[in-house]
């Protein structure tokens, strides 16, 4: 389209908002990208020819095999160096949207959870189905925490219970509903077979049916959170639960999460004192739970 200057015939071109980037090897521009994949063929010339015709049909010429290693006597292993000619209008990527929440610090948790609820606010965590890998929730949860962050243990009004590994959903529904949890995060590490969405989903169908009355997450029914590495294709809506986490999750972005999903109208005030005097991340956090359901000094 052109636009007209007005009061002159003179078209203007619009604006080349553009942003055109393509990906960089040895030179600014130069399209090169390394891919690595796996064919199920052993190693030898024959397989590298393959491995070339597929990088053909990827869209990378020219192509070359910069390393191939056998992965048994079966399989082999590709590392494949490439140019696109595909480009990238960045300006045309939508930026993501921010966080919708403030970051507190753990002063500011443990201030808004003892205003709001008056007693310690309860955490179940699982990982579920067949999945054994503990890191990710336990970075979350556990005191030693996360990227220099303490996990949701250390903060005060906080009652983690960590039910570990390989926790079937009725075991999950049953120890929330005795905790009386006011949340329930889940991890799910392992994709194969989409395991970790299909466990998720059964998790959150499984809540919603055990607290058909609940009118809202914590009206009801326990939050429900599922974190691990791989969620990046689903919504919420399409597994049944009120957030994901991914990766890179610190344990004070769950934790200022639960604030503002379960205690919505809260913020932290400037009447809640200074900083330092309680609950922060240098404080040692007494009064908290086992870790393993233990009631703790401040019970609820
Ligand atoms: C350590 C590890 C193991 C350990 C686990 C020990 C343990 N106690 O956890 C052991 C050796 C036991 C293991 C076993 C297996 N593993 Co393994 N393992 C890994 C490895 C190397 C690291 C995972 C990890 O600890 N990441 C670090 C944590 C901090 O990151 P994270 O989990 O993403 O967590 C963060 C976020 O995702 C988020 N988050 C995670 N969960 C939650 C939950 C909530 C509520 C929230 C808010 C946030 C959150 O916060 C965390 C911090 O930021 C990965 C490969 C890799 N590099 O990722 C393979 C990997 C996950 N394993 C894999 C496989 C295949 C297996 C096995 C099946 C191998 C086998 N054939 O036996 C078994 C399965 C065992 C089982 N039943 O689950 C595959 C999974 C592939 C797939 N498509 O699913 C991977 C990807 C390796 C690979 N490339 O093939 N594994």
């Amino acid at each position: 389209m052109t636009l007209q200057t007005p009061g002159t015939h003179t078209p203007v071109e619009p604006a080349d908002t553009r942003q055109v980037i393509r990906p960089y090897g040895d030179t600014t521009g130069d399209g090169l990208v390394q891919m690595s994949f796996t064919l199920p063929i052993p190693a030898g010339r024959r397989a590298d020819a393959a491995a070339l015709q597929l990088a053909g049909k990827m869209g990378l010429d020219p192509a070359s095999v910069v390393h191939a290693k056998p992965m048994g006597p079966h399989f082999t292993f590709f590392i494949v160096y490439g140019k696109v000619g595909h480009l990238i209008d960045y300006a045309s990527i939508p930026v993501p949207e921010e966080r919708a929440y403030p970051l507190l610090t753990a002063q500011e948790v443990n201030q808004a959870i003892r205003r709001a609820l008056n007693r310690r606010l309860v955490v179940v965590g699982a990982c579920i189905g067949t999945d054994a890998h503990t890191v990710g929730i336990d970075a979350i949860l556990n005191v030693k925490g996360f990227a220099g962050e303490k996990g949701l243990e250390y903060y005060r009004e906080i009652q983690v219970v960590n039910m570990g590994a390989q926790v079937t959903v009725a075991e999950l529904v049953e120890r929330a509903k005795a905790e009386d949890a006011d949340a329930v995060l889940v991890s799910q590490v392992v994709t194969q077979r989409n395991a970790h969405l299909h466990n998720t989903k059964q998790m959150a169908a499984a809540f919603h049916a055990e607290y058909p009355t609940a009118v809202a997450a914590g009206i009801g029914r326990p939050l429900l959170v599922a974190g691990g590495p791989r969620f990046d294709t689903v919504t919420e809506g399409d597994l049944g639960v009120d957030r994901i986490f991914g990766k890179g999750t610190t344990p004070a972005e769950v934790a200022s999460y639960l604030v503002h999903a379960l205690l919505p109208d809260d913020a932290p005030s400037d009447d809640d004192g200074p900083p330092g005097q309680e609950g922060g991340q240098d404080d040692a956090g007494g009064g908290q739970g086992t870790g393993r359901g233990g009631a703790g000094e401040e019970g609820r």
